[in-house]
């Protein structure tokens, strides 16, 4: 890359990172947790948040930001659940920026306790790029392969939480769960790691306890 190159991205991530700082404080002054969901196109990020949707709708309130290169699919399978849904439609970019999230910041209600923000699917760009969440996630589907890790290290250095996905697949393809943690563990042994299956409704609950006791903390901390 041209050095003139790497200032300007260097300049651009400076100025997200700004913005993403200043999200992050005025939705935790409000007691709201955010979490960024990263991952491959298809890893599972929308079903997820379908039954994340149905388990956290009787007790709690969330709302959740749908970034896509184009559509208002995901959004409008959201509101389908009853929970409201910003579609950020990036016209060909790979990754929402945290400019992108501060649009939407106006009309996100005060009296959440989880905002979700699904990235646009792809385990690169997404990676560099702070949103202004508390807890990021990455999420790894069993067709995708226990060697993705080692391939694409920043979305797991950068990630708090690791959620591996689709494990009713386990029986019908070669994926070494073991070796998928442990490579993940290497690159980031502060990951929490979640096995789920969207489909069979397994690791969902443990999962929200995570959420939950995150959300917790973070309140405790503004009393
Ligand atoms: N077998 C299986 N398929 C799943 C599971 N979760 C999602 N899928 C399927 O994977 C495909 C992509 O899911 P989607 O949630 O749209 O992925 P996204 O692109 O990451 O949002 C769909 O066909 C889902 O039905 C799961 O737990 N098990
Ligand atoms: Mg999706």
């Amino acid at each position: 890359m041209e050095k003139k190159e790497i200032l300007v991205l260097e300049e651009l991530l400076g100025s997200n990172k700004k913005i993403a700082a200043e999200i992050r404080k005025k939705l935790e002054e409000k007691g709201i947790l955010t979490i960024n969901l990263l991952s491959s196109p298809g890893s599972g990020k929308t079903t997820l948040l379908e039954r994340i949707a149905e388990k956290l709708k009787p007790d709690y309130r969330m709302a959740v930001i749908e970034g896509d290169i184009e559509t208002e699919r995901d959004a409008e399978r959201i509101r389908a659940k009853g929970i409201p849904a910003w579609q950020i439609i990036t016209g060909g970019a790979c990754h929402l920026e945290a400019k992108m999230v501060g649009k939407i910041f106006p009309e996100i209600p005060a009296d959440l306790d989880f905002l979700f923000i699904e990235n646009v699917g792809n385990l690169v760009c997404p990676a560099s790029y702070d949103l202004g969440e508390r807890i990021r996630c990455t999420l790894l589907s069993i067709p995708e392969g226990d060697d993705k890790p080692k391939k694409y290290p920043k979305a797991f250095t950068t990630s708090d939480c690791l959620i591996i996905t689709k494990t009713d697949l386990l029986p019908a393809l070669p994926f070494n769960l073991e070796h998928a943690q442990k490579e993940a563990l290497e690159l980031n042994p502060k990951l929490s790691i979640f096995t789920t299956s969207a489909l069979k409704d397994a690791g969902i609950d443990e999962l929200i306890e995570y959420f939950i006791a995150t959300l917790l903390k973070l309140r405790q901390k503004n009393a």
